[in-house]
Formats: C-alpha cells, structure tokens, sequence
C-alpha cells in the first residue's frame, strides 16, 4: 500500500521540482470554517452500518469491492440518497474510512440534524484487473480514466439494485478527491444528466481542461451544487485554480473554498463534513 503520505510529500516538493507553482489570488479564500473539534470521534448516537460488498464489474471482467455506509435508522422500505466517494492515486475502496471515520462524521451530522440520511458508496476507483495500490500507483493512472464505464455500468446499477435508494440525478451525488476530484470532475460534468450534486476535493492532473469539462456552461447550471477546493499549500492548486476560474467567467454558480492545509487529510475532511452538509435538500 502506497501512503498518501507518501504523495503529499511529493506534492509537496519545492515548485521548481513539483507539480506546479502556488500563487493565491483574491478569490483563493476559505467559504468555510473548519469542522468543530470532535465532528469525527464518536458519541453516544444512533449508529449508521459499514459493510464490504462486492459486485460483478462487466468493464474490468472482475469482481470487486465497495465499501458501503448505510445510515442510522435505514430500512430496506425506505428509499435514501447515494452520495458516491471516490479516493486518491494511492488509495482503494478503505482509503476514506481508513483516514477517516466516514460513519463517525456521517452520524454524528445526522444526529445533530444537519444532514439527510443518506448511503455513502465508496467504490475502488482503479478499473482495472488488479486494483490493489501496489507498487509504482502513478502507472495506474489509466485506469482511473476508464472507471466511469464500471460506475455507470456496473456500480449504480448493482447499488440500486441491492439497496432502496432512489434513481434519479436528484438524490444521486459524486465526490472524490486528488485522482478521485478529477474523476468527478470529469465524470459528473460529463454526465448531467445522472449526478445533480458533484464535490471535487485537490483535483489531481487527470483532470479534464475545463472547456472540456464544461462545454455548455448553460447545461451545468441545471447542477444543484458544483462545489470545487483545495488546499492552499497543495501543489495541484493550479488545476483546482483553472476550473474556478473558468466556471466564474463562464457565470456557472459554484462553491469554490480554498482551505488552508497541503494534499492531505485534514482538508479532505473538512470537505466531507461541508460537502455532505449541502447535498439532497434540508431534513
Ligand atoms: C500527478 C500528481 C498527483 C498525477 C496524479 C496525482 C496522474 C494524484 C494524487 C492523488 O491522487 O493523491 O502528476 O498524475
């Protein structure tokens, strides 16, 4: 397993040796205060579920797991939400629960009232036969390219399917961060008409150039969030940077919050516990 430590510290290799130079400008500011100490250990709440599944993936040819989060309270006769997370170059379908306690935040959000219940579906982002972050992650690049066949192929239709959530863009979201932000990026932008919510945390270089990303401004206006960030000591700061400022000129509402911290894990919670928070409407 390849740390993400590991990677942010590539990434955080001096500009003249790293990914790209950081140079704030007068938007490149926090939309948010950090998460309240404590929002990811646990308390006396009601307990959501964490489980493994496994599915058929017609794309990759394999079977593969996903790790699922259920909320407190869910029953099968009820219909939730999915918010789909994808991770980084270095992680697979554990790297958000391992760095963070998903269910922990999810839960004590939901007791607190200030989430839906929703079911978070965490699904390995490397399409591809083996999909362990083994050895040199960053040739498996490719295969995060090719993951959007397995999601809308394999994954939503196996998850609505086993579970009783609803079909449609407007309880369907995705979110992910560094190789996982640009899959959303370019996943989501390119299918509105299946994610109405799209969280793009540190966007790694796979990110699409935006007039690709975004080739009819007026079509991801009908999004109901577009919520992009990044750390201000994060080297892939740029790529972030470039979608901001195309969706501003492009007049596409968006969040852009920029966090103080580097390609690290304190930012990508801070996001999980802001992004989940403006998702699927008010309880
Ligand atoms: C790169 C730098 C960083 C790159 C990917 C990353 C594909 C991804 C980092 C991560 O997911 O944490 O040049 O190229």
């Amino acid at each position: 397993m390849v740390t993400t430590a590991l990677i942010a510290f590539s990434l955080a290799l001096p500009a003249s040796q790293g990914p790209g130079q950081i140079t704030l400008g007068p938007d490149d500011k926090p939309a948010f205060a950090n998460a309240p100490a404590g929002f990811d250990v646990p308390r006396e709440v009601p307990k959501g579920t964490v489980e493994t599944v496994e599915y058929d993936s017609k794309s990759v040819g394999t079977r593969r797991k996903l790790v699922v989060y259920t909320p407190p309270g869910y029953k099968a006769e009820t219909r939730h939400p999915v918010l789909y997370l994808l991770h980084g170059i270095g992680g697979t379908e554990r790297e958000w629960l391992d760095s963070v306690a998903v269910n922990v935040v999810l839960d004590n959000l939901y007791a607190d009232n200030k989430i839906m219940p929703m079911i978070v579906v965490m699904p390995n982002g490397r399409a591809q036969a083996n999909d362990r972050a083994e050895g040199n992650v960053f040739a498996t690049a490719p295969a995060f390219g090719e993951f959007d066949k397995d999601l809308l192929g394999s994954i939503i239709p196996f998850i609505e399917g086993k579970y009783k959530v609803y079909g449609d863009k407007e309880h369907r979201a995705l979110a992910g961060l560094s190789m996982g932000g640009g899959q959303t990026l370019n996943f989501g932008l390119g299918n509105l008409d299946k994610f109405g919510w799209i969280g793009a945390f540190s966007s790694a270089p796979n990110t699409f150039p935006p007039a690709k990303l975004v080739p009819e401004p007026d079509e991801a206006k009908k999004l109901k969030l577009l919520f992009v960030s990044c750390g201000d000591q994060d080297g892939l700061m740029r790529i972030s940077q470039g979608v901001h400022g195309y969706l501003k000129e492009k007049g596409v509402p968006h969040v852009w919050h920029v966090d103080s911290g580097g390609h690290t894990w304190p930012v990508w919670k801070n996001d999980l516990y802001h992004f989940t928070q403006m998702i699927f409407g008010k309880r």
